[in-house]
């Protein structure tokens, strides 16, 4: 097992492996039975080609036996940042396959972040591409291997051009015979959303994640016929397992990759694949829902669309059926592990207005209060979990776990909550200190110590501020000191610092003062009630 994991008690695990949850197979042995299963079959269709289950297992082969060769092993983590493209899938499952453990960095992730990612997790390689959406990965490749000495290998999908690195498409190898890694160890590092000033990851285990996308299926209706198209970053918890790519590949049907989310990328896509289901976060929901009112292009393909990450408004979830013709489910989950859906029989009452219920039985959800006792059936508090697929802890991250879960193994979300008399989930807000972005996540903490490098900042507060299509957007409060900059500089700043696009504060607001709590903290309540009285406001009046 790869150290610095936390893992289940013995008598957690064996009541999952008796409840017949986690089944020990690993993602490289299911891919294996798809492919004996049916090899002729469509597994992905990207933007350049189609590939069948039999050729992605052949790919992941040589890819794995070319990664031995350089050296890559078992637990060896290695940094991957792809776009929505097969070579995704064919490395994911070659690293699988050698029991290496990739770690998920997002395409809109920058030197920072990536640089992190490689030093803390001890990256033995970064596997990205060459440019992708006007962005130059190759040279970020170049700027991230002069940070981190230890890495020692990149590769670059597409043409690697004279850069030195090595082309992903020329790494393979005919034999492949290894001890693959078993079911109970750590697949992947996933990327925690976050509330603390550096990202923490997730080891998800082949056994939880396997159990979480099968029984996802089951709920979502996924069958070897679905067509399922992946329109968010195919890295991302949501579009990977619930059920996502994974689970429409587990059940051996096919998934279509989209480069980029916009209407005039993804409806061509569905006429032509007759995509079954789709998922998005709300914001993009919205842009698909009013694109479809007058596209040419057939849809009544698409049985379902999935729409999580953030809350879904009532009113955008009541178009879903007249709009698109197909059900609405609401998924509310995390890369930490709980997935809640509506279920696609649920009245259409439940389906717009709640985020569903646990995928299994044996998920264990709380509602506590402040001091973590149960709040009355029905009230309003603090969602705690623990349950066949839930980590009991980061990766490398003790004193924060000592602080994110409790002594008995409950995660705590974060979210705050309500259950419905039938069962459901409403969300109703959030306790973290983390902005909600349309479904990217902002951790406060992490961009105020951005702001604070900049020598005329003194102290920063970053909160949330309504917004009309994102849902929410981040509101920097800065104390300057001396004469205070302009926004604009400092948000340039902020983002020259090498960061992903959505982290940069979307407004800068100077104040002379934070206003306290009792115990002298900075009040973010207060700070976000400053923005709905003065700034909301103003940004209604234009
Ligand atoms: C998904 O995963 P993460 O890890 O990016 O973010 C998790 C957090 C949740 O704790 C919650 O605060 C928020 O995102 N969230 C929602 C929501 N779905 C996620 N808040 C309100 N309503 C929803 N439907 O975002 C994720 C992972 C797997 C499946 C779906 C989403």
């Amino acid at each position: 097992m790869l150290p610095g994991c936390p893992t289940w008690p013995e008598e957690a695990a064996a009541r999952y492996r008796e409840a017949g949850y986690w089944r020990g197979e690993t993602f490289g042995a299911m891919l294996r039975a798809r492919a004996a299963e049916h090899g002729e079959r469509t597994a992905i269709v990207d933007a350049a080609r189609s590939v069948t289950y039999a050729e992605l297992d052949a790919r992941a082969d040589r890819l794995a036996a070319g990664l031995r060769e350089l050296g890559i092993g078992a637990q060896d983590r290695v940094v991957v940042q792809l776009p929505n493209i097969a070579e995704f899938f064919e490395v994911c499952f070659a690293l699988f396959r050698i029991g290496a453990v990739p770690v998920f960095a997002l395409p809109s992730h920058r030197l920072t972040e990536v640089a992190y990612f490689c030093e803390f997790s001890a990256a033995a390689a970064y596997i990205t591409c060459d440019v992708e959406a006007g962005f130059d990965h190759r040279a970020l490749a170049a700027e991230v291997a002069a940070k981190v000495p230890g890495l020692r290998h990149v590769l670059i999908a597409g043409d690697p051009g004279e850069s030195g690195f090595r082309p992903l498409s020329g790494i393979g190898a005919d034999s492949s015979d290894v001890d693959g890694p078993g079911p109970g160890d750590i697949a992947f590092l996933q990327l925690s959303g976050g509330s603390t000033g550096v990202p923490k990851l997730i080891p998800r285990t082949h056994d939880d994640y396997a159990y979480s996308f099968r029984a996802s299926n089951e709920i979502c209706g996924v069958t070897a016929e679905t067509v399922y198209l992946v329109a968010l970053p195919a890295a991302h918890n949501f579009p990977m397992s619930s059920p996502g790519a994974f689970g429409v590949l587990q059940a051996g049907g096919r998934i279509v990759l989209a480069r980029r989310p916009s209407p005039d990328e993804v409806f061509p896509l569905i006429e032509r694949e007759r995509v079954t289901l789709l998922a998005a976060v709300p914001p993009l929901a919205l842009v698909w829902l009013d694109a479809a009112a007058n596209t040419e292009h057939d849809l009544s393909s698409l049985e379902v669309l999935q729409v999580g990450g953030a809350k879904c408004s009532e009113e955008v979830a009541r178009r879903v059926r007249p709009v698109l013709g197909a059900t609405l489910q609401q998924v509310f989950g995390m890369a930490e592990g709980l997935v809640n859906y509506t279920r696609l029989d649920d009245p259409e009452d439940v389906i717009v207005s709640t985020q569903g219920r646990p995928i299994s039985p044996d998920d264990e959800v709380l509602v506590v209060d402040d001091a973590d006792e149960p709040v009355a059936p029905g009230g309003t508090g603090h969602l705690l979990t623990r349950g066949p697929y839930t980590i009991r802890g980061y990766y490398r991250a003790e004193e924060h776990n000592a602080k994110a879960f409790t002594p008995e193994g409950f995660y705590r979300t974060g979210d705050v909550v309500r259950f419905t008399a039938e069962g459901n989930i409403v969300v109703e807000g959030r306790a973290k200190d983390q902005i909600n972005r349309g479904g990217e996540k902002v951790a406060a903490e992490e961009v105020e110590n951005h702001l604070l490098a900049h020598p005329a900042v003194h102290d920063a507060a970053v909160v949330s501020m309504p917004d009309d299509y994102l849902g929410e957007r981040t509101c920097a409060f800065v104390v300057a000191r001396g004469t205070p900059p302009k926004p604009r500089e400092l948000i340039k700043f902020v983002r020259e610092r090498g960061l992903a696009g959505y982290k940069v504060p979307d407004r800068v607001e100077f104040v002379d003062r934070f206003p306290q709590t009792g115990v002298g903290k900075v009040s973010k309540r207060d700070l976000r009630e400053a923005v709905q009285r003065e700034l909301v406001p103003e940004l209604e009046r234009r």
